[in-house]
């Protein structure tokens, strides 16, 4: 795809930032942000305009877009309504290895590492330098913050969220729409929508 591509950033908080810069910093130009807020509308964002409602993406006849919004169901729902060609983004300086499958609209930022053979879900989070080695599987919509790091063989669920700093020793499932909290360790089998927190993380 052509770096003068016509790009749309849906959100434009803290999470879009970053987008932002991840998007500039592989060369695109032509980025426009929406965003439900009315008070953002009008302004620059580090140099984009907020364009409107999200609503309004449609009239922008963009080519490409992304979810810059940090809440995983939310981001489920924009996915499902909004008809746009998703692209996953890599900044140039993460490293993923070219057997990695990425899906539609994920994002992987600065400083992560993504191991051999795993799979990354449509608009999945591999958020500033967390770390995900071989073969894991990341479902659809999870999100790993900051620093959190996965051993070899976990699978994190659809919509699960790993809190910064957490971790996951090898072959570990967590289950869908889980929330690991902030440098909890994951050390055995966690269920769906679980809340488990310390070391070893147990359920809350
Ligand atoms: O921790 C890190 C590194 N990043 C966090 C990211 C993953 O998630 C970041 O610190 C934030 O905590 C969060 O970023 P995000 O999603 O950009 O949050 P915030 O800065 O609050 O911006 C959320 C945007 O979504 C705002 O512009 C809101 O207007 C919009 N929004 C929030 N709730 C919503 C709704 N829009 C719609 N349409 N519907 C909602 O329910």
């Amino acid at each position: 795809m052509s770096k003068s591509s016509s790009v749309a950033v849906i959100g434009a908080g803290g999470h879009a930032k970053v987008l932002l810069s991840t998007l500039r910093a592989l060369g695109y130009t032509a980025i426009t942000l929406y965003d439900d807020d009315s008070c953002k509308w009008g302004r620059d964002i580090l140099g984009a305009p907020v364009a409107g409602p999200i609503v309004e993406v449609r009239r922008g006849r963009h080519e490409l877009g992304v979810i810059g919004i940090g809440d995983n169901s939310l981001r489920r729902h924009l996915a499902r309504r909004i008809q746009l060609a998703w692209l996953p983004l890599v900044h140039p300086a993460a490293y993923v290895h070219p057997s990695v499958e990425l899906g539609a609209g994920a994002v992987v930022f600065a400083g992560a590492v993504v191991q051999p053979e795993t799979v990354v879900g449509s608009h999945v989070i591999v958020n500033t330098g967390a770390t995900v080695d071989h073969d894991c599987t990341l479902e659809s919509f999870c999100h790993l913050a900051p620093g959190v790091h996965l051993c070899g063989g976990v699978c994190v669920g659809e919509g699960a969220l790993l809190a910064v700093g957490s971790s996951a020793v090898p072959n570990v499932r967590i289950g869908a729409w889980a929330t690991i909290g902030a440098g909890a360790v994951v050390v055995e089998d966690l269920p769906n929508e679980v809340v488990a927190v310390g070391l070893p993380a147990k359920p809350r």
